[in-house]
């Protein structure tokens, strides 16, 4: 855990000045996997690993821009903001900067000092958590309001269009608005959310299965695209159809002939799980444990059979999992070909499920995970260190 005073003696030390400090969480997603870019719905919650930045505005247009989690710093001018270049985490705080100035949120230099705890490319957004606490950082030392919902979508531009990278708006949505004990159900098209409460006596546990398939985001581009082919070719007989949201089982039923096979699953991932979406925050509301265990379970299958987005080691994580005590549900938790699963586990069970699910996933693959219980956690904030309270 990063001790923000550390953080702003670092900071002091570096660049000979105070600082402020904003720090935003990663997610982990309950259900509604792959459904964001599809204007569905999803379910995730913030966890209790941040990024955090330290920063303090200049004088001139200079960015300077160091993390602790390399060693490494970087320099730009917000007038020249370029993503060539071959290092890939000084395009996070630099491609939010551009989609700022480009909104028209003219920016001040500043220097920033990033520390960033959230687990890399082990699919629990750590990209989405430097986005959002550099964009709120950057916001409030050139004096403007943050806005939660707008800085989300810039910080979505910014991975879309800067980095490269064509994600959907789950993780800096939730990275901004999350609430502790809370998951937060949120309509992908209209941006509406809600908020709900976690049961009492469950903790979320996380197991990083410690792969990271180097495919994925080359499929995960190909799934776009192939959602994108179904509603093309399904909108010849539903031209009202905008996207997969919009189209029901029956349907896809109907229409299946339109469609490659390929395709239809894909598409029948989607809108089924949108449906366990609603039907998982309808279970929360009425304290269903054993109905959320089941639509987590159907969730990973189809993401495993028709979606093609699980691999050995996750499918290996959850089977170990179920046959824990105390597991309520398992399944794979963001993009997928790797990173981490999510699991509801009693309270009480939760130390003896981390020792059998690690050495037991050790024995299968020789692989040692990691497993991190994690509260759900607030969003993006301004820690005030003086009074040690977020603001
Ligand atoms: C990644 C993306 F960044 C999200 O937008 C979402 O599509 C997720 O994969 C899959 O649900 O985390």
């Amino acid at each position: 855990m990063i001790n923000p005073n550390q953080l702003l003696q670092a900071f002091h030390k570096r660049y000979g000045s105070p600082a402020t400090i904003h720090r935003a969480p990663g997610r982990v997603n309950l259900i509604g996997e792959h459904t964001d870019y599809n204007d569905g719905f999803v379910l995730p919650a913030a966890i209790e690993f941040y990024c955090w930045v330290a920063a303090a505005s200049r004088h001139d247009r200079k960015l300077v821009v160091h993390t602790e989690n390399f060693d490494e710093t970087v320099e730009a001018n917000l007038d020249s903001l370029s993503s060539a270049g071959k290092n890939p985490w000084p395009k996070y705080p630099l491609g939010v900067a551009w989609a700022l100035e480009r909104a028209g949120k003219r920016l001040s230099g500043a220097n920033l000092l990033i520390a960033g705890e959230v687990p890399l490319g082990s699919g629990l957004s750590s990209s989405a958590a430097i986005e959002v606490a550099t964009g709120a950082a950057l916001l409030h030392s050139s004096g403007h309001v943050i806005d939660r919902i707008e800085l989300a979508k810039l910080c979505q531009q910014a991975e879309n269009e800067f980095v490269g990278a064509r994600c959907g708006i789950m993780d800096q949505f939730v990275s901004c608005h999350g609430r502790a004990g809370h998951a937060l159900l949120l309509d992908c098209r209209s941006l509406a959310f809600e908020l709900v409460e976690l049961p009492a006596g469950i903790q979320l546990v996380i197991c990083n299965t410690m792969v990271k398939h180097e495919l994925g985001s080359s499929e995960y581009n190909l799934r776009r695209g192939e959602c994108e082919e179904g509603v093309r070719k399904l909108r010849a007989r539903l031209p009202e159809i905008r996207a997969l949201r919009d189209v029901s089982m029956a349907q896809l039923e109907v229409h299946r002939r339109l469609l490659p096979e390929k395709v239809f699953a894909r598409c029948r991932h989607v809108i089924s799980e949108n449906a366990r979406v609603r039907d998982a925050v309808q279970a929360l509301k009425r304290g269903d444990i054993r109905s959320i265990g089941a639509l987590m379970r159907d969730s990973h299958r189809s993401l495993r059979d028709d979606y093609e987005a699980s691999c050995i080691e996750l499918d290996m994580m959850t089977e170990i999992a179920e046959e824990q005590p105390g597991v309520v549900g398992s399944r794979m938790t963001g993009g997928g070909f790797g990173g981490c699963t999510v699991n509801l586990v009693g309270t009480a069970s939760v130390e003896t499920f981390k020792q059998n699910v690690a050495a037991e996933y050790c024995a299968r693959t020789g692989i040692s995970p990691e497993i991190y219980v994690s509260g759900a956690s607030d969003g993006m904030q301004r820690v005030d260190v003086n009074t040690d309270r977020s603001v």
